[in-house]
């Protein structure tokens, strides 16, 4: 019952049940692995790991000759005929990442096949056969073809080369940079496999408010190191980009992206990158944005920039991820209102190996934003999506939030960009546009900690991350239930209780934090508690006031046609609708209106008492999570257990303080009692 928190979901635990042991063993007993490499030989590593912890070290063999084996492992060219051509139609459709996992009959006898196209597919394959058992699923009649639909599923670190992390809260940086390259810590190799046997293909190392050292060649040479871990494991290395690095390690007077002897660097900079790392996956830039350098410093735009750098990776095929959130302080009538306009006239002019990256929202990974609606408006650009993992505004690794759900809403959501049914999954996977790179990233909430992420529970959003950039349309449910069943048990008295947790932990946040559309009212550059009232901060949109505007008026952001207009920036007929507060989802309400406090909400109840409801609500759904947990001992070790019910109880006192402290804020304003059923600040 106990779990060892460094496994992750990859804990393999021992399969206790007889009945589905011995047919798993039936199927596992004699392995033909066929083929050979890198990439297989840590497939066929990870195979024997998985059944000798589920199955028990006696009960298969590895070599098996493929005619008599029981479980058949190959890719398409290994395969012999028989069996091959029985697969081809579905090899066909799976690309180089996907696989197939199928029992089949024969010479009379059932056997099961792992096939795929690439070796990269057969470790994908391999992974999932694991899970599967891992969530004690029937294999008896298994017919899988599965395959990514999204090509790069990226991690983003933001790492500091001391190994502080920005907005980490599990640790320092696992990147050891003291001791690489020659030190090879095991957690590197586990990390790779965590990240592979969820699909993850791409990793960016270090902060996007980054430091040039990282380009330089001492640097290069751990960065290496690090490339030739993952490597066999399918995982290509990205570098934060600092734009004036040409400037702080290159010597030169000048980053500005029109001038030769800076298209030059960079070019000689991605050569000598390319020499040690082959496969480095390219540069990925925060430019003028909070302070980073950028061309506009020069006069120059962000084509220009991007296509910079995007030229000097060009020859090796590499890719300049350029970052879409930028918001001046020049322009702060409305924040939200910023990156799709400095973006969107771009649209076309960016050259095929840049892509843009845009956060799941127009402001920043607040519990709740409407999708960012850049999302399906820029046709002709590779776009790809930044959600958070880490908990910057979630409660860091203290709170327990189940993300797949936000991620989830995000993805589902419709753009209308092309018609009803353009949702943003669709805008990411290239179904909507053809797109030449599709991609999904996720800042990771990974670090040193013991359990890699702080909160045991956060493992769940990695892990959910991963399924999701594989496949955009999963349901969050479903990723819990894995999740659940691989991590701790596969109990149904377990499992559906803390499905169920899971999947509310999210509306308990948004109701505890930032009810009915209010976002940003966090307490000032650490972003964990409250602080609604901040409001004397240098810039207009650094302070929390710029997005309440409580008065005695009222409540909300006016972003209609007679406010900062952004809901123009929406499609049909999302501007209309979101243009009036009686056709907007609730949900929504107070991010596009203000409106006064007597404002009458569907079920008939004044915003105020809403509000105040609200954020009740949510401090009662943290108190079920905790009842609910209570009755969880069975089924987790003991230390588990205490560790889960103090972070609850301090999530629950913090509930407790976001309900206090935003509603007596707000109290002086609205001039109005709480409602029945609100408790009472003491
Ligand atoms: O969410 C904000 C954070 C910054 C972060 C920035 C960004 C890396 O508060 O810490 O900087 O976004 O995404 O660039």
């Amino acid at each position: 019952q106990s779990v060892a928190d460094y496994d992750l979901w990859l804990s393999y635990s021992e399969i206790t049940d007889q009945k589905l042991s011995d047919e798993y063993r039936a199927h596992t007993r004699s392995i033909a692995f066929l083929g050979n490499s890198e990439t297989l030989t840590v497939a066929q590593e990870e195979l024997h790991l998985g059944l000798r912890n589920m199955l028990g070290e006696a009960s298969f063999q590895m070599d098996a000759d493929p005619n008599r084996a029981t479980l058949i492992v190959g890719t398409k060219d290994q395969l012999h005929a028989t069996i091959k051509d029985r697969l081809i139609q579905d090899l066909e459709q799976v690309g180089r990442e996907g696989f197939v996992i199928r029992t089949m009959e024969q010479k009379g006898k059932n056997v099961l096949v792992i096939s795929a196209n690439t070796d990269m597919g057969i470790l994908y394959g391999v992974f999932r056969l694991l899970a599967l058992m891992g969530q004690h699923q029937e294999l008896d009649k298994i017919s899988l073809v599965d395959a990514p639909q999204i090509d790069l599923r990226m991690l983003n670190h933001w790492d500091n080369l001391d190994r502080t992390v920005e907005r980490g809260y599990a640790g320092a940086s696992i990147w050891n940079w003291q001791k690489l390259p020659e030190y090879i810590d095991q957690r590197y190799i586990d990390y790779a496999r965590a990240n592979a046997s969820i699909g993850i293909n791409a990793v960016s190392l270090t902060n996007v408010n980054a430091n040039a050292l990282i380009l330089t060649t001492m640097y290069l040479e751990k960065v290496q190191a690090l490339a030739e871990v993952f490597r066999p494991y399918g995982i290509k290395v990205y570098l934060t980009a600092r734009f004036s690095a040409p400037i702080e390690i290159g010597g030169l007077d000048t980053a500005d992206p029109l001038n030769q002897n800076v298209q030059q660097w960079w070019n000689k900079k991605a050569t000598e990158i390319y020499a040690l790392i082959p496969d480095f996956g390219g540069f990925l830039v925060k430019a003028n944005s909070e302070g980073q350098p950028g061309p506009q410093n020069y006069d120059r735009n962000h084509v220009d920039g991007a296509n910079m750098m995007a030229k000097a990776l060009k020859p090796y095929d590499g890719n300049v991820i350029w970052r879409a959130f930028v918001y001046s302080e020049h322009d702060a009538d409305d924040r939200a209102k910023q990156a799709y306009s400095e973006f969107i006239p771009y649209d076309g002019q960016f050259m095929d190996n840049v892509l843009v990256q845009t956060k799941n929202g127009a402001i920043d990974f607040q519990p709740r934003e409407p999708f960012h609606p850049m999302f399906g408006a820029m046709p002709k650009t590779s776009q790809i999506i930044e959600f958070q993992i880490t908990q910057e505004y979630l409660g860091f690794s203290t709170h327990l939030v189940f993300l797949p759900k936000l991620f989830e809403e995000v993805l589902d959501s419709d753009t209308y960009r092309k018609g009803e049914g353009s949702t943003v999954a669709k805008a990411m996977d290239g179904s909507l546009y053809d797109k030449k790179m599709t991609g999904m990233v996720g800042v990771a909430n990974i670090g040193s900690d013991l359990n890699w992420t702080g909160h045991p529970f956060a493992q769940a959003n990695w892990y959910g991350f991963g399924r999701l950039a594989w496949n955009p349309y999963l349901d969050a449910e479903t990723i819990a239930d894995e999740w659940l069943r691989l991590t701790y048990s596969n109990e149904d008295a377990f499992v559906n209780p803390m499905k169920q947790l899971l999947i509310d932990s999210r509306e308990a946040v948004v109701n505890y934090m930032n009810p009915l559309g209010l976002h940003h009212i966090f307490d000032t550059n650490h972003h964990y508690g409250p602080g609604p009232w901040v409001s004397e901060l240098g810039r207009p949109e650094w302070n929390p006031t710029y997005y309440h505007n409580a008065d005695e008026n009222g409540i909300g952001f006016d972003r209609t046609i007679e406010g900062s207009n952004a809901v123009a920036q929406y499609a049909e007929p999302l501007q209309s609708r979101w243009n009036k507060p009686k056709t907007t989802p609730e949900k929504y309400l107070l991010w596009f209106h203000h409106l006064p406090w007597d404002y009458v909400l569907e079920n008939g109840d004044t915003l105020w008492d809403g509000i105040a409801l609200k954020y009740q609500e949510g401090v009662d759904q943290v108190g079920k999570m905790i009842s609910t947990w209570e009755k969880m001992k069975p089924y987790v070790s003991k230390e588990r257990h205490s560790e889960v019910q103090m972070l609850l109880n301090i999530q629950l006192k913090e509930a407790n303080w976001w309900r206090d402290a935003c509603l007596l804020y707000f109290q002086t304003f609205s001039n109005r009692d709480l409602p029945d059923g609100v408790e009472k600040p003491t």
